[in-house]
């Protein structure tokens, strides 16, 4: 193993042997390290609560072939309009009262409408003034629409790259990797604070989901949110019979997150509905600090309060303040 990778420095200079060295590991010693880094820059038994709301629902001109909101990959949810501003934020307030720190309101878009972002604008506005964390995911920003979002004040924006440069046409073909790349360096120039992941369970090799890790821990810098999903199976879409992610293979991914990005948070994010509480707890083990909360996603199941109250107090955990980061190198 290279020294360096055990020390827990910061760095975007990985190499794709580095990775594939920590990844290959013997389980124990992957997760052993994955811990102990983990520990250096959280505490262990925290976790952040993000909920997350679609404000406009199907109808997407992308053809992304995991999704149920895509128009054109088979899916048959029918298109919503954009949501009213005063609904979203009175399902905001509902989400604090539970304990999300943060909201993450997504949309089915290729790219916003300007004349949508009045409205958005206002969600952010308003989301903020109840005292949660900002987060929007819309698709592609341009410069102007990237600099009206951090004037309204938003805190994070997500974008994930979902997998390999390499497997990315094999999966969405009415984009590449490198425009999702392009939006993300606008995003953080803006000086957004950037939450970028993927999906496990679509098809890719080890290597893929390795690839993926690399390209988000070689940014100039990481991503602060790293969401790590696991194919949730959409009728009628092009992955709907995918083969199931082996669990083990998904927390070795997870810790590999946690080493090669040991500052940033790593969310458990679509997929724990198929998840026993024994592998989400080897996640937590692995380096997961992040949640999604409540009984939806955007448009698919999620755990809900009650079972992630019974999981947490079995396993000790509680949710991470509001202020965000308990990140001792931050205090
Ligand atoms: N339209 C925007 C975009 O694509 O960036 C935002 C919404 S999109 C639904 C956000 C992310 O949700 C996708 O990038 C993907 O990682 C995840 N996702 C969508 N459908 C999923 C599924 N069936 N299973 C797991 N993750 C999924
Ligand atoms: C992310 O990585 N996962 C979230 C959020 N970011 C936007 C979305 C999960 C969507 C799961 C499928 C659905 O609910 O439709
Ligand atoms: Fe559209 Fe996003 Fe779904 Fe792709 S993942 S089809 S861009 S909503």
């Amino acid at each position: 193993m290279p020294k360096d990778s055990q020390s827990g420095a910061v760095r975007s200079d990985w190499t794709r042997a580095e990775a594939e060295a920590i990844y290959g590991q013997p389980f124990m010693d992957l997760l052993f390290q994955a811990q102990t880094l983990h520990r250096a820059y959280f505490d262990p038994n925290r976790v952040q609560m993000s909920r997350l709301l679609s404000v406009k629902t199907g109808g997407c001109a992308e053809d992304c072939s995991y999704c149920s909101q895509s128009a054109r990959n088979g899916a048959t949810l029918p298109a919503s309009k954009l949501m009213e501003v005063e609904r979203v934020l009175a399902e905001a307030r509902k989400a604090k009262d539970a304990g999300a720190t943060r909201y993450c309101m997504g949309a089915a878009w290729r790219e916003p409408k300007d004349r949508d972002m009045p409205a958005i604008e206002a969600m952010v506005r308003g989301v903020r003034a109840l005292g949660m964390e900002t987060c929007m995911t819309l698709g592609v920003l341009d410069d102007r629409q990237v600099l009206r979002l951090k004037g309204a004040g938003l805190d994070y924006y997500n974008h994930n790259i979902d997998t390999s440069e390499a497997f990315y046409s094999k999966v969405i073909t009415t984009r590449t990797f490198a425009d999702r790349i392009d939006t993300l360096a606008r995003v953080r120039e803006a000086g957004i604070r950037v939450c970028s992941g993927g999906i496990l369970g679509m098809g890719e090799t080890a290597g893929d989901r390795i690839d993926m890790l690399l390209a988000l821990a070689t940014l100039p810098e990481h991503p602060e949110s790293v969401p790590i999903n696991m194919l949730i199976p959409i009728a009628d879409t092009p992955l709907a019979e995918a083969a199931p992610v082996d669990p083990i293979d998904f927390v070795r991914v997870v810790a590999l997150g946690r080493i090669l990005m040991p500052k940033s948070h790593m969310r458990l994010s679509a997929g724990r509905t198929a998840m026993s509480d024994e592998m989400q707890a080897l996640c937590f083990f692995a380096g997961t600090n992040s949640i999604f909360m409540g009984d939806t996603l955007l448009t698919a199941a999620n755990p809900g309060e009650d079972k992630d109250q019974r999981l947490f107090a079995r396993l000790g955990i509680l949710p991470e303040e509001a202020s965000g980061q308990v990140c001792k190198s931050a205090e």
